[in-house]
């Protein structure tokens, strides 16, 4: 199998800290630049359709694409650590802790930083009004996530998922907009970021 993967993109980079989680070693990575477009080829869109990274290109000669698809896909392959769920129960408040954090941190980020940063003209057809609308998003939900971490040290409960690789991959992704979680004003996730960066995943954060 090869992973196509953009390092310092929080999706490709999802991926990458899954498969630091679960020690996986025995994928190819193939690194695109999508700052040099290197994503808009002819050859990559023929692997993935709307050229988004990641993808990851199965033996058999299928690709699957979207972050959490892949996750699903290697969760079944190298089923330890469990990041995923063990129960139906516990997937489902795992999935809605991943969903959160995808769309009122990682989305909003994503909008603030394309639309906002000049650097990334070279990829988006920028609209000014979308850059401070995502940043009160995901300024809103960073501060009620802190909230909910005063009583747990991760984000879907008692035990490291992939709802903390999405907020973890996100907060990273944030130092493109000068913004990490403040140890005054957002003490907890503070916390937990520096928690992150103990762990395989810490690696990339
Ligand atoms: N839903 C997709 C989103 C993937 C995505 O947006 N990837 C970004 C990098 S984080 C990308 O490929 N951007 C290239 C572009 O927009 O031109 C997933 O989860 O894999």
């Amino acid at each position: 199998m090869k992973l196509y993967t953009a390092t310092f993109a929080p999706n490709p980079e999802r991926v990458r800290m899954f498969l630091l989680e679960k020690a996986i070693t025995d994928i190819e990575l193939v690194e695109i630049n999508i700052m040099e477009r290197e994503h808009k080829t002819s050859e990559y869109r023929a692997l993935s359709p709307f050229s988004q990274i990641p993808a990851l290109a199965l033996d058999d000669g299928r690709v699957l694409t979207e972050s959490r698809a892949i996750c699903r896909y290697l969760e079944g392959l190298y089923p330890e650590p469990n990041l995923l769920g063990q129960t139906s129960e516990e997937t489902a408040f795992i999935e809605m802790w991943d969903r959160r954090v995808e769309f009122m941190l990682l989305l909003p980020l994503a909008w603030w930083v394309r639309h906002g940063h000049p650097a990334f003209t070279a990829i988006e057809k920028q609209i000014a009004e979308l850059a401070p609308r995502g940043e009160k998003t995901f300024r809103y939900f960073a501060k009620w996530l802190d909230g909910e971490l005063a009583g747990r040290d991760f984000i879907a409960g008692d035990r490291f998922t992939i709802a903390d690789i999405t907020a973890f991959a996100s907060v990273g992704f944030a130092r493109v907009a000068k913004w990490k979680p403040d140890a005054d004003e957002l003490p907890n996730l503070n916390a937990w970021r520096g928690r992150m960066f103990e762990r395989p995943c810490g690696q990339k954060g």
